[in-house]
C-alpha cells in the first residue's frame, strides 16, 4: 500500500520529475529510462466519424489495411487518407444499447494466426438473451467465427458466421469480452464478473462469479479453435478434465478486464488490465491456473467495499475472505496498481477512474519507446472525456513479486499525457505500432469515435 501511494502524482508534476530523474541518472543513480523533455512522437489521426472503436487488427503483414471494430456493431476497413468503410455489420444480430453508458456491443476481435491462408477471424459481441438463459438476465455474449475470401482478405464470405460459445450475462456491464491468440496458438477470451457491485446479486453465485470455478464469468478462458467442434480444450488448461472447474477456464478472479495483450517479444507474457471497483486499478501478468483475487482482493489488499445506498456491505454474510482464497490457493497479486479516482468525497490527483490495458511497444518507428508498456486510463471524469496515456517500464521483470510503476506518457502537444475524449481502447498493428481509440462521449452512440496512431513527430 505504501509503495502504491508513491504513484500518486499529478500530471503537472511530470516536468520537474523528469528533471529530477535526469539528475539522479547523471549522479549515477541509474533509474530506468531517461528521455528528453520534449517527446519526439505524437498522435496522428487516422480515422474519425466512428462511435466507440474498441479493437483493431492488421489484415496483412503491413500496418494497413486495418480492421477496426466499433462497439456500436460495425467492423470497419480503415486505410489512412480514405474514409472508413463497412466490412461487417452485426447490428441486426445484437442486443440493444442503453441511452447512457453501456459495455455491450462488439467487444472483441482477433484474427486466426493462420488468417492469411485460412481467412478465419473471431468476434465477441452481445446478442439478445437466448431462450435457455434465466428470463430476467440481460443478454447473451456470443463468440463467433467468420471468414474472409482467402484470395481477397477484405471481402467477407457471406453466411460464414459459426457460433463457437455463448455466455449468458446478468447485466449490461462487466462483460469484458476481449480476444487474442496466444503464442501457443490458442484463443484467449476475457470475461467480466457479470455486473453488480461487489460481485453480489442477481446472476452472481454465492462466493462471487469471479471466485467460482463453475461459471465462465470473471475469467480468462482459453480455447483450441483448431480441434474439436465447435472448439477443443487445451490439455494443460487447469481444469481440463472438468472435475474441479469448467474446462475452458485458464485463470480466474477477474472483475472487468478492459484490454489485454501478449508481449510480442520477451517472454510473450499475457498482460491484462483489470478495472477496480472502489480503490485500485490493476495490471496483472496472467498465468495458467492463477487466481487474481476479485472479489476477495482489490490491488494488494483484502477487498473491503465502500457502503452503497446507505447499506454497509460488511453486513452481507460471506462477503469477505480477507486472509485466504476460499479454495486454499494463493492469490496472484497485480504487477502494477494505481488509485482509482472513483472514490466518493475524496480529493484526489489520480490518473482516472478506469484502467485501459495496452501493449509493450515492440514497433520500430519510435525507438525511444522500445520495451515500454504503454497503457491508459479511460477518463478522470465520468461525464466528460479526459483520458490519459500511461507508461510503465517492465525492466523489473514479470516474475511473481515483480512491481511496475505507472506514470503519464507525455507526447507531442500533451506534456501531461492527457487525451481529448475517453480512451476507449488501445490497439497494436502487424508491425507492433500502437493505436489509441477514443470516443468523445461516454455513450455507444453518435459519431465522436476516433482512431489515432502513435507516430514519430
Ligand atoms: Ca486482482
Amino acid at each position: 500500500m505504501t509503495e502504491a501511494n508513491s504513484y500518486r502524482r499529478s500530471p503537472r508534476d511530470w516536468r520537474p520529475l523528469a528533471g529530477a530523474v535526469l539528475l539522479f541518472f547523471l549522479l549515477g543513480g541509474g533509474l530506468a529510462k531517461v528521455r528528453s523533455a520534449e517527446p519526439s512522437y505524437g498522435l496522428k489521426l487516422i480515422a474519425e466519424g466512428l462511435t466507440a472503436p474498441i479493437a483493431l487488427a492488421s489484415l496483412g503483414e503491413d500496418s494497413e489495411p486495418l480492421l477496426v471494430a466499433d462497439q456500436a456493431g460495425l467492423i470497419h476497413l480503415v486505410q489512412s487518407d480514405l474514409p472508413p468503410r463497412t466490412f461487417l455489420d452485426l447490428r441486426p444480430r445484437m442486443s440493444g444499447f442503453n441511452a447512457g453508458m453501456d459495455e455491450r456491443g462488439i467487444v472483441g476481435l482477433a484474427l486466426h494466426p493462420e488468417f492469411k491462408t485460412n481467412g478465419r477471424f473471431f468476434v465477441a459481441y452481445s446478442a439478445p438473451l437466448r431462450a435457455v438463459a434465466p428470463s430476467d438476465w440481460n443478454h447473451t455474449m456470443r463468440l463467433s467465427e467468420f471468414r474472409v475470401r482467402v484470395d481477397r482478405s477484405t471481402v467477407l464470405v457471406p453466411g460464414s458466421e459459426r457460433v463457437i460459445l455463448e455466455i449468458d450475462q446478468p447485466g449490461w456491464n462487466h462483460n469484458s469480452g476481449r480476444l487474442a491468440f496466444g503464442p501457443d496458438g490458442y484463443l484467449y477470451w476475457s470475461t467480466g464478473d457479470g455486473s453488480a457491485p461487489n460481485d453480489i446479486g442477481k446472476g452472481h453465485v454465492a462466493q462471487g462469479n469471479a471466485q467460482s470455478r463453475h461459471t465462465l464469468l470473471g475469467k480468462m478462458l482459453r480455447l483450441d479453435l483448431d480441434s474439436g467442434s465447435p472448439y477443443g480444450i487445451p490439455r494443460d488448461n487447469p481444469f481440463a478434465d472438468g472435475v474441479d472447474g469448467y474446462p475452458e477456464i485458464y485463470a480466474y478472479g477477474l472483475r472487468n478486464p478492459w484490454g489485454f495483450s501478449f508481449d510480442r517479444g520477451g517472454n510473450h507474457d499475457l498482460i491484462l488490465s483489470d478495472v477496480g471497483q472502489d480503490s485500485w486499478e490493476e495490471i496483472n501478468i496472467i498465468r495458467n491456473g492463477g487466481n487474481y483475487g476479485w472479489r476477495v482482493r482489490e490491488g494488494f489488499e483484502p477487498f473491503v467495499p465502500k457502503p452503497r445506498r446507505g447499506k454497509d456491505p460488511r453486513a452481507t454474510p460471506g462477503l469477505l475472505f480477507p486472509e485466504a482464497s476460499p479454495d486454499g490457493m494463493p492469490f496472484m497479486d497485480p504487477i502494477l496498481v494505481y488509485r482509482t479516482s472513483r472514490r466518493i468525497g475524496e480529493q484526489n490527483d489520480e490518473f482516472g477512474v478506469s484502467i485501459t490495458g495496452g501493449y509493450i511497444y515492440r514497433g520500430s518507428a519510435i525507438p525511444e519507446l522500445s520495451g515500454t508498456y504503454i497503457f491508459a486510463d479511460w477518463s478522470k471524469s465520468m461525464a466528460f472525456g479526459n483520458g490519459i496515456l500511461l507508461q510503465a517500464d517492465p525492466a523489473a521483470g514479470t516474475h511473481v513479486g515483480a512491481r511496475w510503476i505507472a506514470s503519464p506518457l507525455p507526447y507531442k502537444g500533451s506534456p501531461s499525457g492527457r487525451v481529448q475524449g475517453f480512451v476507449w481502447s488501445l490497439g497494436e498493428d502487424a508491425k507492433g505500432e500502437i493505436y489509441v481509440m477514443t470516443n468523445g462521449a461516454n455513450l455507444v452512440s453518435g459519431s465522436r469515435g476516433k482512431v489515432y496512431k502513435l507516430v514519430p513527430m
